[in-house]
């Protein structure tokens, strides 16, 4: 047991040199648009073969692959929910993703590790109940784990940074 340090920065998730980044993918894995499509450009083509390989995820689930071209040596991919209004498990899904996003991080001895904000760009999550529920799922696991020593939230843009700046402060 550690106490993870967690914070926020804004920049392009893909230029992090980090142990493992996640990555906000879908459930066949295959690449897409967004911060998915931008780890797929930066890690190159092995990221596809690796990705095939692993036939798919389950939404609020969570599987790794090396990072290959990219500075992160590891990524991290789990499948957010898509925003169907709010009851249909979407906080749960979420939730989940943070957690097993972690949950195998640890297994896998990594110290280091980044977050973009799950789920809200083409999945349409609000981003002031993501960030919440980011926040809160990360403080909650964060103590339990032996080997992640730090968490950044890493949000593309200012107002995401921002609204977790203001969380975090609330929850320390
Ligand atoms: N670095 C960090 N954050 C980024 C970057 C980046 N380079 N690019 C975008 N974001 P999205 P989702 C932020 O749409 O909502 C894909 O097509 C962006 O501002 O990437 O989970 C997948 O294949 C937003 O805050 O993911 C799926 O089909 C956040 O990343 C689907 O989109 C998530 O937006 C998943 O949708």
């Amino acid at each position: 047991m550690n106490n993870a340090h967690i914070s926020v920065i804004q920049a392009d998730i893909t230029t992090l040199a980090l142990d493992a980044i996640v990555n906000a993918a879908n459930k066949s894995l295959l690449g897409g648009g967004g911060v998915d499509g931008a780890i797929h450009r930066a890690a190159g083509p092995e990221l596809l073969s690796a990705c095939i390989a692993l036939r798919g995820c389950n939404t609020g689930e969570a599987k790794m692959t090396s990072g290959y071209l990219l500075p992160a040596r590891h990524v991290i991919h789990t499948v957010g929910p898509v925003w169907h209004g709010g009851t249909h498990g979407e906080a749960e899904l979420l939730a989940a993703c943070y957690r097993h996003s972690l949950e195998l991080a640890d297994v896998h001895q990594i110290r280091s590790i980044a977050f973009p904000c799950i789920a809200t760009g083409v999945y349409a999550y609000p981003h002031q109940q993501a960030a919440q529920i980011a926040v809160a799922t990360v403080a909650d696991i964060a103590p339990t784990l032996s080997h992640v020593e730090k968490i950044i939230f890493c949000c593309f843009h200012a107002e995401d940074a921002a609204l977790y700046q203001s969380l975090l402060k609330t929850e320390n």
